[in-house]
């Protein structure tokens, strides 16, 4: 018998055919569909210095839609282009996918096309054109190969000219960017270069990030953020079942999520480990690397005095950033490293360059640099993202962690106060979540936020974010609309410089997610208390394939 190896998993053929909900306000298509606009708005913070930056698209009101007849939507066919920005998301050929369906639904004769590689494809002029039959191989898939995605930040005024050339010479009608806080940074700032340009293309953005700190009121989740955190709480429910029935090892796990601990929270409300650090209550209660040791170490003790020499402890990314010294160093070196480019690339060893940045440093922080294992100095140094940011993801603080922990508990041995066996096995979870299958939910909310994109652009709104909203409700019941970008924004220091940003949403301290871990942190860090939560489901009940976040549930309590 001859076997045959399929290029296409049955899931993936199954999931290729799912139809994805749309919320009812979308159903008749953009023609049944009008915009209701609010009041205008204001940044989040810095009004003055972002409106400045931003005056032809600052105070833009807020739109929410509604079912109707629209007359206003141009009846002659239109051209729009998408491009993915940043780290990949499950969910975003479902972005691409709405855009096409409500493009389409429109007129059948309105064109996609999308920029390859990222924002650095509009400056290459890049682009394919993204017809229903490449789009059948894509529908309700992980990843963003079809079109690939980039961290080019499009802001110098070559870089913006050359942008506008290739939109203009495409007759690009509409640029969809689909993108997290920094990628929705930029289209806020070419929707604006764009409007003083006098260019009639509007420029609309999505919320993707795994990551969940691109979020307010009006956008209550980032895409991905559900799959990701999913498929990371399986393998850590399996750790966490490995763990108690071996019962011989402490798993250190790194979870994604460059700055908020958001996707830390949620598996931690998923699967129950011992120990889950939050860096926004780190930064908080203003605690140094060696007082977090101290916390690790009590809880290592308290469970080995009851022969348990095991647990789980969730480690962020970004915790790093948020440890008070270590964030003013990240501040100190983000400005050295942009400031004195050319004498850092000319050190020929790591040993060199950490010289010369350490004799640059204030008194403080050079002797925190050269208390470092040197693993972890030299990723501090590696090069910016083009954004500014310092790539956490190639930082491994679970290792810091574990060393710092295992010299504590030798001198708790020392001194009688600890009599347990430690080994630990460290783990970073990142990218193994940012392509899967989306969830259900994803599926539903990308695909949403695309349709909704393609009714933002053909009622010509530029400078806006998609917006579906009130997600704890089934898809039907999703409110649609857009918010300015530059609503979102404030001024932060990046690359040496102040910089308008969209603020991230960290997590908030008093918010609901966080009380609710209070609440049950001590009992898991004393027990084994772990859920299991096993892998995403596709099919079969709703109550197991729709289920949104406890983040996103907790959050919808306050209301
Ligand atoms: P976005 O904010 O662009 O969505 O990316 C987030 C992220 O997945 C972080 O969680 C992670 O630290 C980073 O991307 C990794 O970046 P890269 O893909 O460039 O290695």
């Amino acid at each position: 018998m001859a076997f045959k190896i399929e290029q296409c998993s049955v899931l993936q053929k199954h999931r290729l055919s799912y139809k994805p909900v749309l919320p009812k306000v979308l159903q008749k298509g953009p023609a049944g569909v009008v915009a209701v606009y609010g009041k205008a708005t204001k940044s989040v913070a810095d009004q003055a210095a972002v409106k400045k930056m931003f005056p032809n698209t600052y105070g833009m009101p807020q739109i929410s839609f509604k079912a109707g007849t629209n007359k206003n939507i141009t009846k002659k066919a239109v051209r729009v282009a998408v491009v993915l920005s940043g780290g990949q998301a499950p969910g975003g050929h479902n972005v691409i996918a709405g855009i096409l369906d409500g493009l389409k639904k429109a007129n059948s004769k309105n064109k996609l096309f999308g920029f390859i590689g990222g924002p650095s494809g509009i400056l290459e002029n890049k682009f394919i054109e993204i017809t229903p039959k490449l789009m059948a191989d894509y529908r309700n898939t992980g990843g963003f190969d079809m079109i690939q995605s980039g961290r080019t930040k499009i802001e110098t005024a070559q870089q913006l000219a050359t942008a506008k050339e290739n939109i203009l010479k495409n007759k690009i009608d509409a640029l969809v960017i689909i993108g997290g806080d920094d990628s929705n940074t930029n289209a806020g700032i070419i929707a604006e270069y764009f409007k003083q340009q006098k260019i009639d293309t509007s420029v609309i953005g999505v919320p993707k990030t795994i990551d969940g700190d691109l979020k307010n009121e009006h956008i209550e989740t980032s895409f991905g953020f559900d799959t990701a955190t999913k498929i990371y709480s399986e393998m850590v429910g399996n750790i966490c079942r490995d763990v108690n029935s071996a019962r011989k090892y402490w798993h250190f796990i790194r979870l994604m999520g460059r700055s908020a601990s958001h996707i830390a929270l949620e598996v931690a409300f998923k699967t129950h480990p011992n120990i889950v650090l939050i860096g926004e209550e780190v930064l908080a209660k203003k605690m140094t690397l060696a007082q977090i040791v101290d916390n690790l170490a009590k809880v290592v003790v308290a469970r080995a005095k009851d022969e348990k020499n095991f647990g789980v402890v969730l480690v962020p990314e970004g915790l790093i950033e948020f440890i008070p010294e270590m964030k003013a160093l990240i501040a100190a070196l983000n400005d050295l490293l942009a400031q004195n480019e050319k004498q850092i690339n000319a050190c020929k060893s790591f040993e060199e360059k950490k010289k010369f940045i350490i004799s640059k440093l204030p008194a403080n922080l050079a002797k925190l640099m050269a208390s470092l294992p040197s693993n972890i100095a030299a990723q501090l140094m590696l090069e910016r993202d083009p954004h500014g940011n310092v790539q956490v993801s190639l930082i491994e603080t679970e290792k810091l962690l574990v060393e710092m922990l295992k010299t504590k508990l030798a001198e708790l041995k020392k001194q009688g106060k600890y009599n347990g066996k430690f080994s630990a096995i460290m783990h970073f979870f990142g990218y193994e979540g940012r392509c899967g299958v989306p969830s259900a939910f994803d599926a539903n909310y990308t695909y949403a936020l695309g349709y909704n994109a393609s009714v933002l652009a053909l009622n010509k709104c530029s400078g806006y974010l998609s917006s579906v909203k009130n997600l704890v409700k089934k898809p039907q019941d999703w409110q649609c609309g857009g918010i300015p970008l530059t609503m979102m924004m404030n001024m932060e220091r990046r690359n040496g410089k102040e910089k308008p940003v969209i603020k991230k949403a960290l997590v908030e301290l008093k918010g609901q997610p966080f009380k609710v871990l209070c609440a049950h942190r001590e009992v898991w860090a004393k027990t084994e208390s772990y859920v299991f939560p096993g892998p995403i489901q596709y099919y079969g009940p709703a109550e197991i394939t729709d289920i949104t976040t406890y983040t996103l549930r907790f959050e919808h309590l306050k209301k």
